[in-house]
């Protein structure tokens, strides 16, 4: 691959900010790895989104799947006016293991990353030990400017890394941070045997999961920047049937 060169505005040939591009590509090649990877039909509506808003370029690129012990791998990398780049992703497990979400959001604006996050959060009570314990030994060098979170963000793991990184060098150690997170979740994956539709752990872990959407539609900085490049009704709804959609039923489960 040829090394591109920032624009002047920090952001690629693509239009999207170099950590967003890269970390969408490491995030790519952790995922196309999971066991029994398969993609999961979109709506061709949501898939590829593009417009224009104070004459800037909009789109929105969206990647779902499932693997063998998560129901819902969503991959969004998002260019939203004022040179907004942002890159959501949220793995959802089958509530059946007991797996965390992986979450991972970076928000950059004019060439600057204001946020950068991403943990494996828990769907019941703490963490499973392994995770833990594996998550705990991740070389965590100290960031500059690690970030205070808002109290929706309670449903984060003492684990979470949110930070505002200072330069290229926390950029690249964040993406390196990301990996080693996403490797403890490919080995918890590789490990995990099902329990079973109606069991009581099924069920709390079910509801841990409705919790974590819950509160991540709290965050009301996602929906002002959605409604503000769309509008406030197509912002609800992609919020509530792409974002942050409820788990389904466990009945629907096969
Ligand atoms: C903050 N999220 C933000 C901000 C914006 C968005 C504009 C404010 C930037 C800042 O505080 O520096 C916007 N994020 C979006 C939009 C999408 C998005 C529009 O993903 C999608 C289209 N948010 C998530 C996930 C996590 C997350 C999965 O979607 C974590 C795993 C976290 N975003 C998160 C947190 C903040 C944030 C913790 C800071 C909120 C605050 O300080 O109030």
């Amino acid at each position: 691959m040829t090394p591109v060169s920032p624009g002047p505005d920090g952001s690629t040939p693509s239009g999207i900010h170099p950590l967003v591009d890269a970390l969408a590509g490491r995030i790519r090649s952790c995922r196309d790895r999971l066991p029994e990877l398969e993609g999961l039909a979109i709506d061709p509506e949501l898939e590829a989104i593009s417009g224009s808003l104070d004459g800037e370029d909009l789109f929105i690129r969206n990647e779902v799947h499932r693997c063998r012990g998560l129901r819902k791998l969503h991959l969004e990398t998002a260019r939203l006016g004022a040179g907004l780049q942002i890159l959501h992703c949220v793995f959802f497990p089958d509530p059946r293991h007991d797996l965390p979400v992986f979450g991972a959001d970076i928000v950059a604006g004019r060439g600057v990353v204001s946020a950068a996050i991403v943990d494996l959060s828990p769907v019941a009570d703490g963490l499973p030990a392994g995770i833990d314990r594996a998550l705990a030994a991740l070389p965590r060098s100290g960031f500059a400017q690690e970030r205070e979170l808002p109290a929706w963000g309670s449903i984060f793991s003492r684990h979470v890394l949110f930070l505002r990184p200072s330069d290229g060098e926390e950029e690249q150690r964040f993406v390196d941070h990301v990996v080693g997170v996403l490797d403890v979740l490919a080995e918890a994956v590789a490990r995990s045997e099902p329990g079973g539709r109606d069991d009581a752990a099924t069920l709390a872990r079910w509801h841990g999961q409705l919790r974590y959407c819950k509160q991540q539609k709290q965050n009301d900085k996602t929906r002002r920047v959605l409604a503000k490049a769309f509008n406030p009704a197509w912002a609800d709804r992609y919020i509530e049937n792409l974002l942050f959609d409820d788990p389904p039923e466990l009945s629907s489960l096969a």
